[in-house]
């Protein structure tokens, strides 16, 4: 029946798989031809390196130059190096699966064939490919266009951008009606115009993928984790964490009940609009409203690093010796003679800091406009994290430089930062005298955290989960659906009333954007993951959220062997050897232990709240979800399904 499916797929596309087939005997899921040659097969991959490899060098200098100096000469260029290297995947795509990949014994040959034949939309005809991906490129213009016009100001400027505009008033505003001013204005100018172009795309992305052998576009994007029972295991590591979740929120709801009053229902879900972030996705920017203990002392190394006359260049020398005190791999001169450290004065730049890998195993580059003060410090370690783990896999073939597993990027510098932001850290460089080692400061600092990591994880969790669920099921009712995720795991709600035209799942990026994001929320459990094993090698005592493993050679070592794997074997094998054999599974354990003495603070914060969590009633559902609105269709189709089934019981036994 697939081999069936498969072979009348094949016949909308072009004359060169005419002579391709899917192998009763190989594994059904994916297109194959029939070409079981392994020296052939070595021989395309040799080619495919080098060649993969230059395009790679020259689409990132493009990159590179355009963002180090923004004119329209050099976007232009940058825009035809990628056009190139379009086409030049698209090729190596129709080589790759010329082979029986499955079939070739040689098992690292076989996993980089595997990559190649199934990634990307390659099996897309040329008129489709194209659209798909000027689809893409049209919605994320859209996004990135949108301007709004300014709260309550008659000056008719409408100029304010998302970033950083529109995202510093959502954590800086206090003011119920300006943040609810915002919230509607964004999600209203982004969604609507999104919508159709949105419903095209998943047709399409479910073309591909089923041309590739997948059920459909989530099955595809899925694939990256190499793993049956992925969904499975986040399933159960956001079970673990909501425990925790629900007392954040419950306390999260007292401290905004206090600042806004009865407008929040005492164990009802949060509006949307106040917690600081457009999404709600993490509450850091109501820190100042949350934070139990004003009074306690505040980490903050801005003025010691002032005092000491450190400049951008010593911040950088700063994180390098973090990484060297433990054994790791030192900068080379390129990065010290090329990167961009400061703005400059001369021309216009993109600012985000970033980490870039030339490909060419000598070019490693940061771009940062950096500010002397405490959160640019810590930036410049996590960006030279993502340069470390460039170094350390760059003798791996070009298709294995790469992360462990989609995540593992973010959760590597991110563990890094969980070691130099402890006082203790800080202390150990020279930048901090007092202690902070009370138990106020500890709340406060994990507080902190967790409005940054454990807000977080119910987000996170749900961006795919809803994609996922349009792309395999359809269309249908995409604004209620998305609504009803927010409200079950995130336990908010839309603070004016929704319908579908609306569209909001579009008002985040990486909807339309078209970029993956279950990756961020397998990158927070990781990084406690690898920071509790870091610790445990460094032989750290005490409350884990106190360990530093600066000037371990242990953890050094344990980090390098993780590392320069890249992506050349099964992630599983990576965790299994980073827990030093615990577990090969992502697991919410470590997050917990190192929220433990919050998670506790909490809990007796909150004896004498009515619900820990929030009960959903009509009024909830009424915002977003039309059926729960008329008084004739007030079922939702599932309870009418349920009743169905009942009935139908009832009526057997
Ligand atoms: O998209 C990003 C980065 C690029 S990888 C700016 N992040 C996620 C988001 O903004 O939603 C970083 C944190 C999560
Ligand atoms: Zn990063």
């Amino acid at each position: 029946m697939i081999l069936l499916n498969k072979l009348k797929n094949f016949q909308i596309f072009g004359t060169f798989l005419i002579f391709l087939f899917a192998l009763e005997e190989s594994d059904e899921r994916y297109i194959e031809g029939l070409n079981v040659n392994l020296g052939e097969a070595l021989q395309f991959l040799r080619e495919y390196d080098r060649e993969a490899t230059a395009m790679c060098n020259r689409v990132t200098m493009a990159q590179w130059q355009f963002v180090t100096n923004i004119t329209d000469n050099y976007r232009r260029k940058m825009l035809d190096e990628q056009t190139l290297k379009a086409k030049f995947d698209r090729a190596s795509w129709r080589k790759a699966v010329s082979f029986a990949w499955s079939r070739i014994p040689d098992p690292l040959a076989r996993r980089q064939l595997k990559m190649l034949a199934t990634r990307g939309r390659n099996s897309l005809t040329d008129d489709k490919f194209n659209e798909i991906y000027h689809l893409i490129a049209e919605m994320k213009e859209l996004y990135t266009r949108t301007r709004l016009c300014p709260y309550k100001e008659n000056d008719h400027q409408c100029n304010l951008v998302l970033d950083p505009d529109i995202n510093k008033i959502m954590a800086q505003s206090k003011d119920y009606k300006e943040l609810s001013y915002y919230w509607r204005a964004w999600h209203e100018a982004v969604g609507p115009p999104l919508k159709n172009k949105y419903m095209r795309y998943v047709r399409l992305a479910n073309q591909a993928a089923r041309l590739n052998g997948f059920a459909d576009a989530g099955d595809q994007m899925r694939e990256d984790y190499e793993d049956d029972s992925f969904q499975q295991n986040i399933a159960e590591v956001i079970s673990a964490v909501t425990p925790l979740y629900k007392h954040l929120f419950t306390y999260t709801r007292h401290k905004l009940i206090d600042r806004y009053g009865d407008v929040i229902r005492k164990d009802g879900p949060l509006p949307a609009h106040i917690l600081g972030n457009m999404w709600a996705q993490n509450w850091q920017g109501i820190y100042d409203i949350v934070q139990p203990f004003p009074a306690a002392k505040k980490l903050d190394v801005t003025l010691d690093m002032m005092l000491q006359g450190i400049s951008p260049l010593r911040m950088f020398q700063i994180a390098e010796e973090f990484f060297t005190s433990m054994g790791m791999i030192p900068m080379p001169p390129e990065f010290w003679r090329m990167s961009m450290f400061e703005k400059p004065t001369n021309r216009e730049v993109k600012c985000t800091a970033s980490a870039w890998d030339f490909c060419n195993r000598i070019d490693f580059r940061i771009k940062q406009c950096t500010r002397v003060n405490m959160e640019d410090l810590f930036s410049t370690h996590h960006e030279m994290a993502h340069l470390q783990y460039y170094l350390q896999y760059r003798d791996q073939p070009l298709l294995f430089r790469n992360e462990a597993l989609p995540g593992f990027h973010e959760a590597v510098s991110d563990a890094i930062g969980l070691s130099i932001m402890t006082p203790q850290h800080l202390h150990r460089i020279g930048l901090y005298n007092n202690s902070t080692d009370d138990y106020e400061s500890n709340i406060n600092f994990l507080i902190m955290i967790a409005l940054e990591k454990i807000t977080y994880m119910p987000f996170a969790y749900i961006v795919d989960q809803w994609r996922w669920r349009v792309f395999s099921d359809g269309d249908a009712d995409m604004t209620t659906r998305w609504w009803e995720l927010r409200l079950q795991y995130q336990g908010i709600v839309p603070p004016v009333t929704r319908s579908e035209s609306h569209f909001d799942p579009a008002s985040k990026y990486h909807v339309p954007a078209d970029i993956p994001y279950v990756k961020y929320f397998v990158g927070i459990v990781l990084q406690f993951q690898l920071f509790e094993s870091l610790c445990d090698v460094a032989g750290h005592v005490g409350a884990l959220h106190t360990c530093d493993f600066y000037r371990s050679r242990e953890a050094g070592r344990l980090l390098s062997d993780v590392l320069s794997v890249g992506s050349s074997r099964n992630w599983k094998d990576t965790i299994r050897e980073m827990t030093r054999g615990r577990t090969d599974r992502l697991d919410a354990g470590a997050m917990l232990r190192y929220f433990e003495p919050l998670a506790q603070w909490l809990r007796r914060q909150n004896q004498m709240e009515p619900v820990i969590g929030w009960i959903t009633s009509q009024e909830d559902t009424a915002l977003f979800a039309h059926w729960y609105k008329s008084k004739s269709t007030c079922l939702k189709p599932t309870s009418i399904a349920l009743l169905l089934i009942l009935n139908a019981l009832y009526w057997i036994t």
